[in-house]
């Protein structure tokens, strides 16, 4: 008897255990629509350290609230934004839905803002107070396309859609579910408001925005994206089995709950563990700020912020050399006349410094003809500056996707380039005392020196492996078009996201043409171009013309020949699957042994968000323009790919 109520326990706890795994199911991340603004941001300076800085805030109260709100700045420049799971989202969910719309919302810039619908979460951003604001010119429906429904679903999806409106409204987290069935039919749906839309408001944006909605019927479900709440209703079931912020809770849960209070510890438990660690990565960071603060003031890292603010003309903008991510770089001429460049950061809060002091300390201990030498920082200034080497020539970008500049830089020296980043990824990935994953290797973050030889800069992103390996990373930084799908859908991070980033920085050394141009998204990429020629054997029609002219008939056949091969590494780089992509070291090896045969790309690389259909059994023995070397599949995967 006893053992029995002992396995029923036990039978009961397995249950729960299942449940909480489905508690963590889907974070519905699939980008619904995206709506910029329509007004260009005012101050550039002044905008973007207040937008970051509100982002920063948002990251970290999702992270515990599953909600987000920040102000930052006033007047023009000022950086209003707000970001809310719908609640049948776990924590652990909505932080991967937040990640993803965290990086498409600069997508918007240079507009001052946007609206953002996920499937799963919501996100605005402006410059100025929106937040009891409803309705909006973006506000819109879509229906799902299905063959018509019986009149019993359109009776019952009437029915659910108005329950759902009035419990939503009423609730404290705005937040409401349902699933029905009547009969043979089932519906199921939600309905949320943002936070900061009181309960009368609330309820008149989702009155006007279901009546809108039932006019999907007699189609399966639909969306009602409004600019103060969210609905939506499905005959299929996608609800996740957890609540929060004033919802239901769940079935399940609760009849396990009740049963087996013990399951409360496991949760707890569970819970606790997570909450744990959070703060312990919280407290490491912190730790590192104070031990290594005196270290570096002591050390010839040191530079004063006088005498950068002196070298470089008070950041002249003249001598303004360019603006990336995280901050503006300027030319400068120390009083000894060594040149320098300074990278003067936008943020300058306690959580960012401490990034900053990684990246001095890792750095400065790494050495290698192909990256960027960091001479020092200057850290107890009014900013936090990085005082790097000076590049006369300035980044790959400025070279190859400009059509007279382009005509310098021959087959040859791309070749070089190409092979010394290679080298400098390799480096990184596998030489140094610490691994650095790179997160944003870009055409302009390859910095050339006088002989042109690559040089990789800006480590500003990088992290050690043994705090960040595969971690679900909020922070999720890096560019658009270089990103890989698993770092841009999910912000895992593995070394896999640089040789992605390669494979397309290849296609675009040897082409000339820029992956995806801002405000471009709905032209064909550059992937989707390379991997149809690299099928139909046409990969010569899109090496770079303006580089190609220099050549003779005889040259040309052996740059075709060489580059075909390069684009041929770039899709191996670049394949969906991340366990495909060689690592740095093969890439490498593939681009030096030039007579080594290639397999085909097995799988078609990610392209935009919509997955296309190609042909996956292309015939490799006819690739024409790639005469030797870069056809045929004599080598199987699994001597390709070292385990
Ligand atoms: C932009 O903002 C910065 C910082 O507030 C200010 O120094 C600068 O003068 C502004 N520029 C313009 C064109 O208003
Ligand atoms: C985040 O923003 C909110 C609202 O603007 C503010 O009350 C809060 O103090 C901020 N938190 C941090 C850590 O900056
Ligand atoms: C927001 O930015 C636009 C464009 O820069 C500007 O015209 C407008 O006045 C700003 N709004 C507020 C409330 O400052
Ligand atoms: C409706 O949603 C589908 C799939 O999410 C999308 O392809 C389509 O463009 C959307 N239609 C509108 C009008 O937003
Ligand atoms: C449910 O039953 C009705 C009639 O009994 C039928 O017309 C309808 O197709 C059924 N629906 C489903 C989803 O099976
Ligand atoms: C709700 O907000 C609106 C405007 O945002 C306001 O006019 C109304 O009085 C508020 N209602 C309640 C009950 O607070
Ligand atoms: C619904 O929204 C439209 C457009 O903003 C508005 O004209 C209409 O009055 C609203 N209807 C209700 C019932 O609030
Ligand atoms: C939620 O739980 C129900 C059973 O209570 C199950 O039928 C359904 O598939 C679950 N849904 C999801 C999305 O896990
Ligand atoms: C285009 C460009 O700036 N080229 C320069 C690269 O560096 C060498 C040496 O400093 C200069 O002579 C080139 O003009």
């Amino acid at each position: 008897m006893r053992t029995r109520s002992v396995l029923v326990a036990l039978v009961l706890q397995l249950l729960l255990l299942c449940a909480s795994t489905t508690i963590m199911a889907d974070p519905r991340s699939n980008t619904l629509f995206v709506s910029c603004s329509k007004d260009l941001e005012h101050n550039t300076t002044a905008y973007v350290p207040n937008f970051l800085n509100t982002m920063d805030n948002i990251s970290n109260q999702v992270r515990t609230d599953q909600f987000g709100l920040s102000v930052k700045g006033s007047g023009p420049d000022s950086s209003y934004a707000l970001a809310q799971c719908y609640g049948d989202l776990s924590t652990l969910d909505c932080v991967l839905c937040y990640a993803e719309a965290r990086t498409l919302l600069p997508q918007c810039f240079p507009f001052n803002g946007g609206r953002l619908f996920l499937d799963g979460c919501f996100m605005r951003g402006e410059n100025y107070s929106f937040f009891d604001e409803i309705y909006g010119w973006p506000d819109r429906i879509n229906c799902t396309n299905s063959a018509p429904k019986s009149s019993a679903f359109a009776a019952l999806a009437r029915q659910v859609v108005g329950r759902l409106v009035m419990d939503a409204s009423g609730s404290s987290g705005r937040f409401s579910r349902a699933a029905v069935t009547a009969g043979n039919e089932s519906v199921y749906g939600l309905a949320n408001c943002w936070r900061t839309v009181n309960a009368s408001r609330c309820r008149e944006c989702l009155t006007n925005a279901s009546a809108a909605l039932l006019g999907c019927l007699p189609n399966s479900g639909g969306r009602a994206m409004y600019t103060g709440c969210f609905l939506r209703f499905s005959d299929t079931d996608f609800l996740n089995n957890y609540s929060n912020g004033g919802g239901k809770v769940s079935k399940a849960v609760l009849i396990a709950a009740v049963v087996s209070t013990t399951s409360f510890a496991i949760i707890a438990i569970v819970i606790g563990t997570y909450l744990w660690k959070q703060k312990k990565i919280a407290d490491k960071r912190k730790a590192s700020v104070e031990k290594i603060e005196p270290k570096l003031l002591n050390s010839n890292l040191h530079f004063t912020y006088s005498a950068l603010e002196k070298a470089t003309g008070n950041f002249n903008s003249n001598d303004k050399l360019g603006q990336g991510g995280f901050g503006t770089v300027y030319k400068g001429v120390l009083a000894d006349g060594r040149e320098i460049a300074v990278k003067r950061l936008f943020f300058n809060n306690r959580h960012r410094v401490a990034d900053f002091y990684n990246e001095v300390n890792m750095i400065s201990s790494i050495e290698h003809k192909n990256l960027v030498r960091l001479l020092g920082c200057s850290c107890n200034g009014p900013e936090s500056l990085l005082v790097y080497e000076y590049l006369p020539n300035k980044s790959l970008d400025g070279f190859i996707f400009d059509p007279v500049r382009a005509r310098q830089l021959n087959w040859e020296k791309r070749m070089d380039i190409i092979v010394g980043t290679a080298e400098g990824l390799v480096y990184l990935h596998e030489n140094s005392v610490i691994k650095i994953i790179h997160r944003d290797i870009k055409a302009s973050n390859i910095l050339l020196d006088s002989k042109f030889r690559a040089k990789i800069s800006d480590f500003g992103l990088a992290r050690s492996f043994e705090e960040d390996k595969s971690h679900i990373s909020t922070a999720v930084a890096g560019t658009l078009g270089y990103m890989s799908p698993e770092y841009l859908a999910h912000g895992l991070l593995t070394e896999k996201v640089d040789v992605y980033s390669f494979g397309v920085l290849l296609l675009e050394i040897v082409s000339g043409v820029q992956n995806r141009k801002a405000g471009e998204e709905y032209t064909e990429s550059l992937l989707t171009t390379a991997w149809k020629r690299f099928q139909s054997d046409t990969v010569h029609e899109m090496i770079d013309t303006n580089m190609m002219a220099a050549y003779n008939t005889h040259d040309r056949y052996t740059v075709t020949r060489e580059a075909c091969r390069v684009v041929h590494v770039g899709l191996l780089c670049t394949q969906e699957a991340s366990a495909l992509r060689p690592s740095m070291k093969r890439a490498l090896e593939m681009l030096l042994r030039r007579d080594e045969s290639l397999a085909p790309p097995s799988h078609p690389p990610f392209m935009d968000e919509t997955r296309m259909e190609f042909n996956d059994n292309f015939d490799s023995s006819s690739c024409l323009v790639c005469p030797s070397g870069s056809s045929g599949a004599s080598i199987s995967h699994s001597s390709f790919y070292p385990r």
